[in-house]
Protein backbone atom coordinates (compact mmCIF):
# COMPACT_ATOMS: atom_id res chain seq x y z
CA UNK A 1 0.00 0.00 0.00
CA UNK A 2 0.79 3.09 0.07
CA UNK A 3 -0.53 6.79 0.40
CA UNK A 4 -0.30 9.82 -0.57
CA UNK A 5 3.07 11.59 -0.60
CA UNK A 6 3.18 15.10 -2.36
CA UNK A 7 3.78 16.90 1.15
CA UNK A 8 0.20 18.83 1.09
CA UNK A 9 -1.02 15.59 3.62
CA UNK A 10 -4.03 15.25 0.59
CA UNK A 11 -4.75 15.19 -2.72
CA UNK A 12 -2.53 17.90 -3.60
CA UNK A 13 -5.13 20.62 -3.72
CA UNK A 14 -4.93 21.51 0.15
CA UNK A 15 -8.09 19.40 1.04
CA UNK A 16 -7.33 17.62 3.39
CA UNK A 17 -7.71 14.03 1.65
CA UNK A 18 -5.68 11.55 1.53
CA UNK A 19 -6.03 8.31 -1.60
CA UNK A 20 -4.83 4.97 -0.02
CA UNK A 21 -4.02 2.41 -3.70
CA UNK A 22 -3.80 -0.90 -3.18
CA UNK A 23 -1.15 -1.87 -5.17
CA UNK A 24 -0.49 -6.23 -3.79
CA UNK A 25 -3.78 -7.59 -6.25
CA UNK A 26 -6.08 -9.07 -3.49
CA UNK A 27 -6.19 -12.42 -5.05
CA UNK A 28 -5.42 -15.79 -4.31
CA UNK A 29 -5.03 -19.06 -6.11
CA UNK A 30 -7.20 -21.38 -4.20
CA UNK A 31 -6.35 -24.47 -1.95
CA UNK A 32 -7.01 -27.71 -4.06
CA UNK A 33 -8.19 -31.06 -2.91
CA UNK A 34 -7.63 -34.86 -4.08
CA UNK A 35 -10.78 -36.59 -4.32
CA UNK A 36 -9.88 -40.12 -3.77
CA UNK A 37 -11.42 -43.74 -3.91
CA UNK A 38 -10.72 -46.40 -1.88
CA UNK A 39 -10.89 -50.52 -2.71
CA UNK A 40 -12.99 -53.28 -0.85
CA UNK A 41 -13.84 -56.76 -1.62
CA UNK A 42 -17.50 -56.08 -1.85
CA UNK A 43 -18.57 -53.27 -4.17
CA UNK A 44 -19.22 -54.52 -8.05
CA UNK A 45 -16.40 -53.05 -10.64
CA UNK A 46 -19.67 -51.76 -13.04
CA UNK A 47 -21.06 -49.75 -9.94
CA UNK A 48 -17.27 -48.03 -9.25
CA UNK A 49 -17.30 -47.37 -12.82
CA UNK A 50 -20.27 -46.01 -12.80
CA UNK A 51 -19.76 -44.04 -10.04
CA UNK A 52 -16.81 -42.49 -12.03
CA UNK A 53 -18.85 -41.96 -14.91
CA UNK A 54 -21.69 -40.54 -13.15
CA UNK A 55 -20.00 -38.05 -10.59
CA UNK A 56 -17.08 -37.54 -12.09
CA UNK A 57 -17.89 -37.10 -15.54
CA UNK A 58 -15.00 -39.61 -17.07
CA UNK A 59 -15.81 -41.93 -19.82
CA UNK A 60 -16.11 -45.67 -19.48
CA UNK A 61 -12.75 -46.39 -20.90
CA UNK A 62 -11.27 -43.76 -18.18
CA UNK A 63 -13.61 -44.94 -15.99
CA UNK A 64 -12.39 -48.70 -15.95
CA UNK A 65 -9.04 -47.28 -16.29
CA UNK A 66 -9.39 -45.51 -12.30
CA UNK A 67 -11.32 -48.27 -11.35
CA UNK A 68 -9.08 -51.13 -12.09
CA UNK A 69 -5.76 -49.38 -10.45
CA UNK A 70 -8.13 -48.87 -6.99
CA UNK A 71 -8.57 -52.27 -7.63
CA UNK A 72 -5.28 -53.13 -8.14
CA UNK A 73 -3.58 -50.66 -5.66
CA UNK A 74 -5.79 -49.71 -2.83
CA UNK A 75 -6.74 -46.04 -3.88
CA UNK A 76 -6.80 -44.25 -6.87
CA UNK A 77 -7.40 -40.46 -8.18
CA UNK A 78 -11.08 -39.57 -9.55
CA UNK A 79 -10.69 -36.10 -9.56
CA UNK A 80 -9.09 -32.82 -8.14
CA UNK A 81 -11.16 -29.61 -7.00
CA UNK A 82 -11.60 -26.55 -4.87
CA UNK A 83 -12.99 -27.55 -1.40
CA UNK A 84 -16.42 -26.88 -1.81
CA UNK A 85 -16.48 -28.96 -4.91
CA UNK A 86 -14.76 -31.90 -3.77
CA UNK A 87 -16.76 -32.23 -0.33
CA UNK A 88 -19.72 -32.19 -2.90
CA UNK A 89 -18.43 -35.06 -4.63
CA UNK A 90 -17.46 -36.78 -1.98
CA UNK A 91 -20.99 -36.47 -0.12
CA UNK A 92 -22.57 -37.40 -3.45
CA UNK A 93 -20.50 -40.53 -4.05
CA UNK A 94 -21.10 -41.67 0.03
CA UNK A 95 -24.58 -41.18 -0.40
CA UNK A 96 -25.14 -43.00 -3.63
CA UNK A 97 -23.21 -46.03 -2.11
CA UNK A 98 -24.93 -46.19 0.95
CA UNK A 99 -28.39 -46.35 -0.71
CA UNK A 100 -27.14 -49.06 -3.41
CA UNK A 101 -26.21 -50.73 -0.07
CA UNK A 102 -22.32 -50.63 -1.08
CA UNK A 103 -19.46 -50.21 1.05
CA UNK A 104 -17.52 -48.15 -1.15
CA UNK A 105 -15.85 -45.16 0.28
CA UNK A 106 -14.78 -41.95 -1.08
CA UNK A 107 -12.49 -39.44 0.59
CA UNK A 108 -10.60 -36.05 -0.06
CA UNK A 109 -7.24 -34.72 0.93
CA UNK A 110 -5.40 -31.72 1.17
CA UNK A 111 -2.96 -31.58 -2.71
N1 LIG B 1 -12.45 -54.73 -5.38
C1 LIG B 1 -13.80 -54.68 -5.89
C2 LIG B 1 -14.20 -56.04 -6.45
O1 LIG B 1 -13.33 -56.87 -6.66
C3 LIG B 1 -13.96 -53.60 -6.97
C4 LIG B 1 -13.73 -52.23 -6.48
C5 LIG B 1 -12.96 -51.34 -7.23
C6 LIG B 1 -14.29 -51.79 -5.29
C7 LIG B 1 -12.75 -50.05 -6.81
C8 LIG B 1 -14.08 -50.48 -4.83
O2 LIG B 1 -13.12 -48.32 -5.20
C9 LIG B 1 -13.31 -49.61 -5.60
N2 LIG B 1 -15.48 -56.23 -6.69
Amino acid sequence: MQADDDGQDGDGQGRGTAVITRTKPKVKKPSLYRVLLLNDDYTPMEFVVHVLERFFQKDREQATRIMLHVHNHGVGECGIYTYEVAETKVTQVMDFARQNQHPLQCVMEKK
